[in-house]
């Protein structure tokens, strides 16, 4: 039982066929969202992403490389490390499903499983696609295809199979259970309604090609890959030593984030696999949608593949960043366009964030000699300002506890809007000569509101929320949501601020 302070995330391992892309980017960079807001919020955070390095689809993209399996894969999940590296993913472990800590903690699972009469030895005849390293039903193709649309091969030999069928029931009542195991809530719906459809047993073995790990006593037959892949989110805590740290800390998961493609392995699978091996579960699997460009579905064959790479050195880290957690509420579909990604830093970041926090720097720079003023008597508008403030935590708050992540952010940018406003009606410029006193209320009732919408920007856009706070003079210490509202943390009047740096530029065409 994981105890109660600490949170596990987990993005899903991809596969080391191809290079990273924008959709990977995505995952890993919603996660490591996740995962820093929980930080903040004084949670003991462990995060995990890694590669899926078996299966027919690797073995395939090796041979077509000319290279061996494993030097291939040596060679593409260094691509990925370094996509986190240069995204400044905060990830606490990066696994590798050819690594020996992994490759045991599946055998000493297939070993669980079998020894609770869990799988079994039969003969597979059905369809594959290798493009998904998934079965499919005669009833589930469309045309000839996979429902994904991917080709699909007749496939006879011996193989392992898990006993999923016998799972149904029990599925149904955990789901019963537990309803925000899935999210969004209409993928929880799509779930059921395949479960619902009955359950067949699932072949958990390969004869046909060698890239997996050998089904222990039964080196004839590699572990399917799934199986394999999904079993990372227990290895990588040390499993099959379930006393150890930092399995009891950790496990179950809090929420493996998935794209909508890989919801069924993880939703009907994984608990299956689990609780057949007397195994809790994870809490909450999320899936979110699928990213397109400029339209078009994303793919080598057409040439579109958006490397996430160019769009940081193009865009800015944090305005990726930005634009891609904002600009579709998690879990819907997105469209990656130009124009898009170009008006969200204008008008969202430069226009809005990055000017409220301008004019106001700038205004105490100029009017109040570099010093936070000191504020004296409030007014209904003050008042209002940080009431709106103290509340939008809690906002913030309930969104991440069910991944609305761009929730979040419109709560924090209505904060950022109401602060424009503000400044538009008190104008502060212009009280210097009539009114200093309250001129120094409005800057200092500004710069707290500036605080701490950048301490819950922190987790979206780690490096301009961190200049802000530098430009506030906020210690390094000071920078947890604890510090959110007490009164100790606010802001000291009379602190001398460093020259104002804008940190959104507008981007010129
Ligand atoms: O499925 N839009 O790996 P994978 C949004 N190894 N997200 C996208 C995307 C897009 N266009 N394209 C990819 C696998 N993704 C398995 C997982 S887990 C135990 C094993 C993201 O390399 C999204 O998260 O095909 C999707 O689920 C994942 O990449 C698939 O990565």
């Amino acid at each position: 039982m994981c105890s109660a302070d600490a949170f596990y995330v987990t993005t899903p391992i991809y596969y080391v066929n191809d290079v990273p892309h924008i959709g990977h980017a995505y995952t890993t960079l919603a996660c490591d969202t996740i995962a820093r807001f929980a930080r903040l919020d004084g949670r003991r955070v462990w995060f995990l992403t890694g590669t899926d390095e078996h299966g027919q689809k690797v073995e395939k993209a090796a041979a077509a490389a000319g290279l061996e399996s494993q030097a291939f894969t040596d060679q593409v999940a260094e691509r990925f490390r370094e996509l986190a590296r240069r995204m400044q993913i905060t990830n606490d472990d990066f696994i590798r499903t050819t690594e020996a800590r992994h490759k045991a903690g599946v055998q000493a699972l297939w070993r669980e499983l079998r020894r609770r009469d869990q799988i079994y030895l039969g003969t597979y005849a059905g369809w594959y696609s290798v493009r998904d390293e998934s079965f499919y039903a005669e009833s589930e193709l469309v045309g000839g295809l996979a429902p994904t649309g991917a080709p699909v091969e007749w496939v006879e030999e011996p193989s392992y199979f898990f006993r999923l069928a016998s799972w149904q029931e029990p599925l149904l009542r955990f789901y019963e259970e537990h309803p925000d195991f899935v999210l969004p809530a209409a993928r929880r719906n799509e779930v059921i309604s395949f479960v619902k459809g009955g359950l067949l047993d699932l072949s958990v073995s390969r004869t046909s090609f060698r890239w997996g790990i050998p089904v222990p006593d039964d080196p004839d037959h590699v572990i399917y890959v799934w199986l394999d892949a999904l079993t990372n989110y227990m290895t990588a805590l040390g499993y099959p030593d379930t006393d150890g740290e930092p399995f009891r800390s950790f496990w179950p998961a809090d929420v493996h984030v998935v794209g909508k493609d890989i919801l069924r392995f993880h939703a009907i699978y994984w608990p299956a696999f689990l609780l057949a091996a007397g195994l809790e579960p994870p809490r909450r699997i999320f899936a979110h949608g699928w990213w397109t460009n400029e339209g078009q579905k994303i793919s080598k064959s057409l040439g579109n593949v958006i490397d996430p790479l160019q769009l940081i050195e193009e865009y800015g880290l944090d305005q990726t960043r930005y634009f891609l957690l904002r600009e579709v509420p998690f879990g819907n579909d997105g469209d990656f366009s130009r124009a898009a990604m170009i008006n969200r830093m204008n008008r969202d970041l430069a226009n809005d964030y990055g000017n409220l926090v301008q004019r106001v720097l700038a205004l105490i720079q100029r009017n109040c000699g570099g010093r936070l003023p000191e504020p004296g008597v409030t007014t209904a508008s003050d008042r209002s300002l940080l009431e709106a403030s103290a509340s939008l935590l809690d906002q913030v708050r309930a969104a991440m506890a069910v991944q609305a992540l761009s929730r979040a952010l419109e709560a924090i940018f209505e904060l950022i809007g109401a602060g424009n406003r503000y400044v538009d009606a008190e104008a502060p410029w212009a009280l210097r000569r009539t009114d200093p006193a309250r001129m120094a209320t409005v800057l200092y009732t500004l710069a707290e509101t500036i605080r701490r919408l950048a301490l819950l920007t922190q987790p979206f856009m780690p490096d301009a929320s961190a200049r802000i706070l530098d430009q506030l003079g906020v210690d390094e210490g000071a920078r947890s949501l604890e510090h959110y509202q007490i009164a100790a943390a606010a802001l000291r009047p009379g602190a001398l601020l460093p020259k104002p740096v804008g940190v959104f530029p507008r981007f010129a065409e």
